[in-house]
């Protein structure tokens, strides 16, 4: 006990003890004042505590609320999956103005078509080169891109959409593809009505080979011979134009929108072209007109940079374009005619034509005219489709009757 106090007294005396004392005292007051913290920060850990509560609470509830909402849709499509839905006969003319007529002194149809449509959208584009080619007299309701009220009256919220006069209802139709096909099918044999012909297009609700849940009407390339088979064409031919009508909607549309739409600058472009071959200033008001071309331009420009990489484009996407259009001239040159259809153009020469015509006042077309012996085709096309219209058009004065 005594040496141990000798040597207490010795430390004392030495640099090292008081060092040591010194980190003591430390130790101790940082250990206060931790304390004293911990003291004062006591409610807020309370509250810190609650918040994490109520945060696992609400996630949770979010969690459980979106699982819930999954396993809903999930068994609706599971419901739904495989059903058929016919198509509709709407009971009242839908409550819309106007934008304009095509008369056509050849129809002889007594059709009585009212085409919902954007006037550069390449689906409508595809719908009005077949009316035009055919000579067909039509109405049109030019629908606002941003608020598409023209098709409220319509659970279908895209266009085109075809409504044709059946006695005092009005059969709609869906789907660029299956109007041109029903259309065809009707044109060649008159014998069954369009609304009967309209049943053998049901839409499918189905998962589609991407996995993605659909409303499909499956069968929408092909044409009804409800008495006779076509006379002009033969099945090889039925088939190449099956085979090209869905290349052009399954991958030639698809290098569009990112040619279209490349820069900013080319957005604002195709969009203020949109909007003069439109005449938006005539059906729409300035407000909205504006909100159309600023939202859709920018909109377009950032959405065209994910179809690019959806669909596998080149970096450069006028060379995907150009591509594709080389394909298409590369297989008519093969097959030695003038058109994909011979001397006349075919189904699939309409359809390559319409979408092409959709962009017609886009600088990527016009690269294209200069970069591909695209011209001659397409002119000598513009020239049939033209030729067989008769085509006087009237502005908007009437509501649909
Ligand atoms: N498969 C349809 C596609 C129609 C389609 O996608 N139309 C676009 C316009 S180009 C549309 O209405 N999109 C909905 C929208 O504008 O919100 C057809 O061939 O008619």
């Amino acid at each position: 006990m005594a040496a141990f106090h000798r040597l207490h007294i010795i430390l004392r005396k030495t640099k090292c003890f008081n060092e040591f004392i010194r980190f003591n005292r430390s130790i101790l007051n940082s250990l206060t004042i931790r304390s004293l913290c911990t003291y004062i920060e006591q409610p807020k850990s309370k509250n810190n505590f609650k918040f994490s509560l109520i945060g696992t609470a609400v996630g949770f509830a979010l969690g459980i609320g979106y699982a819930l909402k999954e396993i809903a849709s999930a068994k609706q499509k599971l419901a739904l999956e495989g059903t058929i839905v016919g198509t509709k006969l709407l009971k009242h003319k839908p409550d819309v103005k106007l934008s304009r007529t095509v008369f056509s002194h050849i129809d002889n149809t007594g059709l009585q078509l009212t085409l919902f449509q954007y006037q550069s959208c390449p689906f409508c584009c595809k719908v009005r080169v077949l009316l035009d080619y055919y000579g067909l007299s039509y109405d049109v309701v030019e629908v606002d891109p941003v608020f598409r009220q023209e098709i409220s009256w319509s659970n279908y919220r895209k266009v085109p959409i075809l409504l044709v006069k059946i006695d005092r209802e009005y059969q709609i139709l869906t789907d660029s593809s299956m109007i041109v096909s029903l259309l065809t099918s009707y044109l060649n044999s008159k014998s069954v009505k369009i609304n009967e012909l309209a049943k053998f297009y049901p839409t499918m609700v189905m998962y589609n080979e991407k996995g993605q849940f659909k409303h499909e009407i499956v069968n929408k390339y092909f044409l009804m011979y409800p008495n006779s088979v076509f006379q002009d064409k033969d099945l090889n031919h039925i088939n190449e134009e099956y085979k090209w009508r869905k290349w052009t909607d399954n991958v030639f549309i698809h290098t569009l929108s990112p040619n279209v739409y490349r820069t900013l600058k080319e957005a604002y472009q195709t969009f203020n072209w949109f909007s003069k071959v439109g005449h938006w200033d005539e059906y729409f008001p300035f407000w909205e007109q504006a909100i159309m071309v600023h939202v859709g331009a920018f909109a377009m420009w950032l959405i065209s940079k994910r179809l690019k990489k959806r669909h596998n484009l080149k970096d450069n996407v006028r060379e995907s374009f150009y591509d594709e259009i080389n394909i298409w001239l590369y297989e008519i040159k093969i097959k030695g005619g003038i058109f994909m259809g011979g001397l006349n153009p075919d189904l699939c020469d309409l359809t390559v034509y319409g979408v092409l015509n959709s962009i017609e006042g886009c600088q990527a077309f016009k690269d294209a005219l200069i970069n591909t012996n695209l011209g001659t085709w397409y002119n000598a096309v513009k020239e049939k489709v033209d030729s067989h219209s008769d085509r006087r058009m009237t502005t908007r004065t009437k509501y649909l009757t």
